[in-house]
């Protein structure tokens, strides 16, 4: 069953038109951004969110960075595996990837196959949203906001436990 943060902290209800912007340090490809597109997309599908992806990083609501290491928030990145990314509850809206991370875009079989610790970006970003739009982990296996994922694998569709869970938040 899926969890929600303490206080079940949610984006306001005057609020369901949120923006996101990429940390304009970390030039990002279209091919890139649309797997983010994608990822929102997933959400705004089963809720009355709608997100769209502005220049301004310093006025979205949501910000996307990748970094290294020691990244000035306390929680630093750890190299190839171990921990991935982290997103924060409402309202804070930092959506962090770790930059040593072998991502994995295209999301074919054969890219899996010959990229060492693969990690496959849209699954992330669909578990991240999620955080970010206030889940937290769920029980159930299939779930997107189950708390293991497998490397080389790719997970990007709802169950009908993610999608209670968001219902109920939205
Ligand atoms: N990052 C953890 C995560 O997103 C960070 C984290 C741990 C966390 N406990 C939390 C965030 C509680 C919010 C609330 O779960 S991770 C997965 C998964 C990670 C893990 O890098 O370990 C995914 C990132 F679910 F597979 F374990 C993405 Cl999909
Ligand atoms: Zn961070
Ligand atoms: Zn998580």
């Amino acid at each position: 069953h899926y969890t929600l943060f303490p206080g079940e902290p949610r984006w306001p209800r005057d609020r369901r038109d949120l923006t996101y912007a990429f940390d304009p340090r970390n030039p990002l490809t279209d091919e890139v951004k649309s797997v983010f597109a994608r990822a929102f997309g997933r959400w705004a599908e089963v809720t009355a969110l709608n997100f769209t992806n502005i220049e301004s990083f310093t006025t979205s609501d949501i910000t996307i960075g990748f970094y290294t290491g020691d990244h000035g928030d306390g929680e630093p990145f750890d190299g190839v595996l171990g921990t991935l990314a982290h997103a924060f509850s409402p309202p804070s809206g930092k959506f962090h990837l770790d930059a040593d991370e072998n991502w994995v875009v295209s999301g074919d079989l054969d890219s899996f196959l010959s990229v060492t610790a693969a990690v496959d970006l849209e699954s992330v970003a669909v578990h991240e949203i999620g955080h970010l739009l206030g889940l937290g982990h769920s029980s159930v296996e299939e779930s997107i906001m189950y708390p293991t994922i497998t490397t080389g694998k790719r997970k990007v569709d709802l169950t009908n436990d993610d999608v209670e869970g968001i219902q109920y938040l939205y």
